[in-house]
């Protein structure tokens, strides 16, 4: 081959690269009582480091703690260009919980957030919705929710309710409703889970058949869902992290339990197809 055409098969190599289609993997992560024991454990923290930093966001629930601390510090453990957004501390209770979220600022930025003003008190913990843009097209909401597991059935119906509201209030039809739905076992009916988000409207990503659960039970508690026109930026990739198996824990003193009751589960999409 010359010179020349050596010369323009790099050329086209790296235009191929360059256009490669840039794609975004969004997390929904149960951390279970993220708060001052968790950090304390190092092997728990490197493992939680190292999930929420193969992620470009991730809505965590479950943040425990009276005070900043624990999420300043994960924070500082994490690459420079994350940063989060936070809710209120919510719960009826005394133990009260704060959806968390976390994202890679070279991909999104945060056009604003706001809790659901939940006006027939239906929420034991109001979800928490971002609105992202990220540095191509595709511009969204994310709900981020932790379902009371003994008002599971009220809490997953008021849902919808929240999609058109967060739509309506930031003018963006695509929502990612992501979370701990507590959608399954003794909680909830999976199988009602359609006639709530029905196929014409939305797009169950995380299935009834997979199983979010560390414990040996099969339980599909966590959940990404998303609305139609979002269907066009999904990529079709997603999955549960298995988190024990893809980490390999035989080199660390710690039971997979430690991390977490639950896996994450994830969804990816692409950045440069979004029509609305
Ligand atoms: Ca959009
Ligand atoms: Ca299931
Ligand atoms: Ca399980
Ligand atoms: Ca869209």
């Amino acid at each position: 081959m010359s010179v020349i055409k050596r010369f323009a098969a790099a050329c086209l190599i790296l235009l191929i690269f360059s256009c490669a289609t840039e794609t975004i993997k969004i997390y929904s992560f149960n951390i279970q009582i993220f708060g001052v024991s968790k950090m304390s454990k190092p092997e728990v923290v490197d493992v939680l480091v190292k999930i929420i930093s193969g992620a470009d966001v991730t809505a965590v629930q479950e943040v425990r703690s009276a005070g900043a601390d624990p999420v300043t510090q994960f924070m500082s453990l994490l690459p420079p260009a994350y940063r989060h957004v936070i809710g209120p501390r919510e719960g009826r209770g005394r133990s009260k919980e704060q959806y968390w979220v976390i994202y890679n600022s070279e991909k999104l930025t945060v056009r604003d957030c706001a809790v659901w003003p939940d006006p027939d008190d239906i929420f034991e913990r109001n979800p928490f919705a971002v609105y992202f843009q990220t540095k191509d097209k595709f511009d969204f909401i994310l709900i981020n929710n932790h379902i009371q597991p003994s008002a599971a059935a009220a809490e997953i119906e008021a849902l919808p309710g929240l999609v058109s509201y967060f739509q309506e209030l930031w003018n963006e039809p695509d929502v990612l409703v992501a979370g701990d739905f507590n959608a399954d076992g003794a909680y909830y009916d999976e199988s009602l889970l359609e006639t709530i988000f029905p196929k014409e409207k939305y797009l169950t990503v995380i299935t009834n058949e997979y199983d979010t659960t560390v414990a040996e039970s099969e339980n599909t508690y966590d959940r990404i869902i998303i609305t139609s026109s979002a269907r066009e930026d999904f990529t079709g990739k997603f999955g549960v992290i298995r988190f024990h198996e893809v980490y390999e824990f035989s080199r660390y003193a710690i039971t997979p339990k430690e991390v977490s009751d639950h896996y994450p589960v994830w969804a990816e999409f692409r950045l440069d197809k979004d029509t609305d």
